[in-house]
């Protein structure tokens, strides 16, 4: 039973108990629907409490349901059930109270709400509004800004914010809920609480009548953030639909079309689908969910440069002391007053207090010594990418970590078995590929060596949710799955410039598509010296030049963009005139490249090396890939990853493009043999499953 009554005295509890999630499925509408229903008809009922066991309340309806046949009860039903009872309602919430479950606890007629609980409207971020009558309540009780702020961001209300701002009514001790509710009722029923019926409560909207230009701010604050993205606009328009509707039910009918409509379109479609890829990402198939983990209580990082500052404040942030050890004093200084500034930058934007700034300063340590490490739980190695140091550094990390410990290395592209083959315990060691700002960038790329142990895997996992990323489990292969597949679009961007196309055309154009930036820009903003020697310099390629010229990128205030001092970037005269020379000394006649050209040949040999990836087992799945992409290479998530991206247009499109582009242009171009096998069965990358239990070589 997904939902059950009892009654105490005068009050009823409806209990839900649909775990993991208490997710509003049919069931659990209809169960709802008919317990309501019996406690309102039950005379001994006075006051009816919604509550839910487990870990939370409803954290939304059921998005498995999404575009499936509708099931009754529909939403309508169960909402009026609820607010129209002539018996208060009190909503009790723990855990969360997100999407439809926020929207059904609106129909309460009072909320009560645990310490820890988080309340909000998340659905833009599944490319959807709240389609239960969010947008129409919401701003009735929080007023318009608050209301456009939480349905665009989706943001988790904390329950104190969420009673200052009157979207609870009172805060009750944790493991209390249910007797803090039932006090909560019974003074409802004694008379001091009147049961407040939402949809009826216009005052917070006639207030701001006479501020229409309040959407109109609101857009233009936001839209580099909404750029893209449908969801934010149409949650704007219902809650516009609010304020300017005569009636409750004319703004509902607006955003019941909005709903449907954002609903059966492909952002919608693609952000369900990420949603669920990201979950999936942490299921690897022979790492069961009960394997034991190692406890982390103290992390060691080996350099204080910026990567090493950044891997460091993801742990100090979640109250993990750190060693950050480094081999100069200077260089070990500057790298903590890098991490002070970050955090006081951080503070004077209100982020933090000043009091957890000193906390987490608090957390780090300083030292030359390696030896430092030796009561770490996990070390991590973020040193310059060569062999030979990294070897060397795990010969010293294996005599110094105690047996327990996990000795990772951050390395971007070197190969982590030859790294741990210097050790007697290959077993421990892992790749963790954090990404630049490493305290910012969400993404993590776990890399698992031929020996790497299972609990080392779960460990590491389990680690990156606690810190906050989105963890993907990669094999040893140069670039891993991110730049492997990185390494494809550069090389065709550069390509691209030497045909006729500008690099700031090659950029717009990837801009349009969706990434926050193109190739020429992000390069300009990593530096264009990063793997650039001076002494082995040649003038042979356009990048060569720049640096021989200085033009480094953004830092030295030109790169391929000329940057003025606000750091906007410019279409540079003196690229294209190198460009121009290279491309008089080449020989090759110069085209018109088109947009399409360069999404073409920008993307599809990245969805290629994607299948290479797929097909050596180096990811497990392709959603992994495009977890990938989401989080560490600004894909644009409303297009759901490049392998989503692939399955949408069709493989069979790809591979003919592909194949066009080889007959014309050579290798860069041929398909990976998955491509082809694919297309041939007529299936798509997400049908495609490893056969091999771990992600060694098929
Ligand atoms: C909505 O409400 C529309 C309405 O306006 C009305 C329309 C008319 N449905 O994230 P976790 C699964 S739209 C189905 O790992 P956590 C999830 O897939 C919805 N399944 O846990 C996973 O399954 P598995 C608005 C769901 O503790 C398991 O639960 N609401 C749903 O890290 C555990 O999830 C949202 O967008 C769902 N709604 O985080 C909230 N939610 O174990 C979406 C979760 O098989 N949910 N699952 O991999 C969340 O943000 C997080 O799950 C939450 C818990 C914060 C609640």
């Amino acid at each position: 039973m997904v939902v059950k009554l009892e009654r105490q005295d005068e009050i009823a509890f409806v209990t839900i108990n649909n775990p993991p999630v208490n997710a509003l499925s049919a069931a659990v509408r209809s169960g709802i629907l008919e317990c309501m229903n019996a406690a309102i008809t039950d005379p001994e009922v006075k006051a009816i409490v919604l509550t839910c066991a487990g870990r939370t309340f409803i954290a939304g309806a059921d998005i498995t349901e999404f575009g499936k046949p509708p099931k009754s009860p529909g939403w309508d039903e169960l909402l009026a059930a609820v607010e129209d009872s002539r018996k208060p309602v009190v909503a009790a919430i723990h855990g969360n109270a997100l999407g439809g479950g926020l929207e059904l606890a609106l129909v309460c007629h009072f909320r009560v709400a645990t310490n820890d609980a988080k309340l909000g409207l998340p659905e833009v971020k599944l490319g959807l509004l709240p389609g239960g009558g969010g947008t129409q309540r919401l701003p009735r009780i929080v007023g318009l800004e608050k209301a456009l702020e939480m349905v665009t961001s989706g943001r988790h209300v904390p329950a104190k914010e969420a009673l200052e701002i009157g979207l609870i009514d009172e805060i009750v001790e944790e493991g209390q809920l249910k007797e803090g509710a039932t006090a909560f009722a019974n003074r409802a029923l004694a008379g001091s609480k009147r049961p407040v019926k939402v949809s009826g409560s216009n005052a917070k909207l006639e207030a701001t009548k006479d501020n229409p230009e309040i959407f109109d701010n609101f857009r233009k604050a936001n839209a580099r953030k909404f750029r893209g993205f449908l969801a934010p606009e149409y949650n704007i328009r219902c809650i516009e639909a609010a304020v300017n509707s005569a009636t409750f039910e004319e703004g509902l009918a607006v955003e019941r079309k909005l709903f449907m409509e954002l609903m059966i379109g492909p952002q919608s479609a693609a952000q369900r689908y990420y949603f669920f890829a990201e979950r999936q990402a942490n299921k690897i198939p022979d790492v069961s969910d009960d394997t034991a983990t190692r406890p982390i209580k103290k992390v060691g990082v080996l350099g204080a440069g910026t990567m090493g500052g950044g891997i460091a404040m993801n742990f100090a942030n979640t109250g993990i002391p750190v060693t950050i050890v480094e081999v100069k004093q200077e260089v070990l200084e500057r790298g903590l007053k890098v991490i002070k500034s970050n955090y006081d930058r951080t503070a004077a934007r209100g982020g933090l207090t000043r009091e957890l700034v000193d906390e987490r300063m608090g957390l780090l340590t300083g030292s030359l010594d390696m030896n430092d490490f030796k009561d770490c739980d996990l070390v991590i190695e973020a040193v310059f990418e060569r062999m030979d140091l990294k070897k060397n550094i795990f010969e010293r990390l294996d005599a110094i970590c105690k047996p327990s410990a996990i000795m990772a290395t951050n390395t971007s592209a070197l190969n982590i078995d030859e790294i741990a083959s210097v050790t007697k315990r290959p077993e421990d060691v892992i790749g963790l590929h954090f990404f630049s700002p490493a305290n910012v960038m969400k993404l993590l790329e776990v890399i698992r060596g031929e020996k790497t142990a299972t609990d080392v895997i779960a460990t590491s996992m389990k680690l990156a949710k606690w810190i906050g990323k989105v963890a993907v489990l990669a094999g040893v292969c140069p670039g891993f799955i991110g730049n492997r597949m990185l390494d494809q679009r550069e090389r065709q961007a550069k390509k691209l410039v030497l045909e006729g196309a500008m690099p700031w055309d090659v950029d717009r154009v990837l801009y349009d598509f969706g990434f926050p930036m193109g190739p020429f820009r992000m390069n300009d903003l990593a530096g264009l010296d990063i793997g650039w020697v001076k002494e082995e310099s040649r003038s042979s390629t356009v990048g060569e030049v720049l640096c021989e010229m200085g033009r480094l990128g953004e830092k030295t205030g030109a790169g391929f963009y000329d940057y003025d001092e606000s750091r906007n970037a410019k279409p540079s005269p003196l690229t294209e005139k190198i460009i121009n020379r290279f491309m008089a000394t080449s020989g090759k006649m110069k085209w018109t490249v088109s947009d399409d050209e360069v999404v073409d040949r920008c993307i599809y040999p990245v969805i290629n090396e994607g299948a290479k990836i797929l097909q050596e087992g180096k990811a497990i799945r392709a959603s992994d890939i495009d977890v990938v992409w989401v989080n560490g290479y600004g894909w644009p998530v409303y297009r759901g990853g490049p392998m989503y991206y692939a399955d949408q247009i069709g493989l069979d499109k790809v591979l003919a493009k592909m194949k066009k582009f080889q007959a014309t242009m050579g290798d860069d171009f041929k398909p990976a043999a998955l491509l082809e096998k694919l297309v041939a069965e007529g299936k798509k990358f997400a049908d495609f499953k490893q056969t091999q239990k771990t992600l060694e070589p098929a």
